[in-house]
């Protein structure tokens, strides 16, 4: 049932290529089982980041980051990668330790994102490049949405901070703010902010405001990640489907156009990622971790 597609060169590598079984997951666009990349563990797939050609994988629980090809790219204490993003370098938060890649401390780490400038995390606040931002609680995702500063935060009254003022939950707890992206996912020429709500499985498509916002539902932790461009929307749920094998549902101007399941055990859409025309997918659950190839 198990095709090996193909193995990296030197034996050394920890990260192999190998099909899911077709009867079970295939791309719904063209029948293929998405290419799977196994790690060697350590939450191999947790976090994804890319520099338009290479793709990072952290296994932060081991301190490592890969690229995709099996290369050790960084070797640190264990919470290493456990968020990262690509700028001219690849900069990796451990908020176990409170510091960045780059030797930065102070409660730094939890959220590191590349937009237009580094948008960190830090304690009950954020940094972004205009400046930083107090917040009621940690944030749990950022995003710079028509130039305003946004934080997500899946705890406590409220799901938002735009530029530090204060937007409730729609729903109590409903993790709203979880995962946050930018972009016109419709193809209108507005730009949404996505905001996954991943305990009530919704995520929501912000035009204006959160109250008046449109939504897709799924189940699973549907909204645990995001990840858009214009016209397109990924959205990971990896507590979907039996013993968390995890799915990712892909949009295309709304419509869903496929949806890839993990494996057993997987957690798949723990992390999405889009590089490029690729989409990829982190699968950290199992004993090794694993990243697909979605597109
Ligand atoms: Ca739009």
């Amino acid at each position: 049932m198990w095709l090996l597609l193909a193995c990296n060169g030197d034996g050394d590598s920890p990260i192999h290529r190998e099909s899911l079984p077709v009867d079970d997951t295939a791309l719904v666009e063209t029948g293929e089982p998405p290419e799977r990349f196994v790690g060697e563990g350590g939450g191999y797939g947790h976090a994804l980041a890319s520099d338009g050609d290479r793709v990072f994988v952290s296994a932060p629980w081991i301190g490592s980051v890969y690229e995709l090809d099996g290369t050790l790219h960084t070797l640190g204490p264990v919470g290493s990668g456990y968020a990262m993003a690509y700028d001219d370098d690849l900069l990796m938060g451990n908020p176990l330790e409170g510091t960045l890649s780059d030797g930065t401390e102070g409660e730094y780490g939890a959220v590191v994102r590349r937009d237009g400038g580094w948008l960190l995390s830090r304690g009950l606040g954020a940094e972004f490049p205009s400046g930083p931002v107090a917040l009621p609680e940690r944030p749990a995702d950022l995003a710079l949405w028509n130039g305003q500063r946004v934080a997500g935060m899946a705890h406590g009254t409220h799901a938002l901070s735009i530029e530090e003022e204060l937007v409730e939950r729609l729903e109590p707890g409903d993790g709203a703010g979880y995962a946050l992206c930018v972009a016109d996912v419709d193809s209108d020429g507005v730009d949404e902010l996505v905001v996954g709500a991943p305990n009530a499985g919704v995520v929501y498509l912000v035009e204006d405001e959160l109250e008046t916002a449109e939504s897709v539902v799924g189940e699973g932790r549907f909204g645990h990640s995001l990840a858009c461009a214009e016209g397109l929307l990924v959205v990971g749920a990896p507590m979907s489907g039996a013993e968390l094998a995890g799915e990712v549902v892909i949009y295309e101007d709304l419509d869903p156009v496929a949806v890839v399941e993990g494996e057993v055990g997987d957690t798949l859409g723990a992390s999405v990622l889009l590089s490029g025309d690729r989409i990829f997918a982190g699968a950290p659950g199992s004993t090794e971790g694993a990243v697909l190839r979605l597109r």
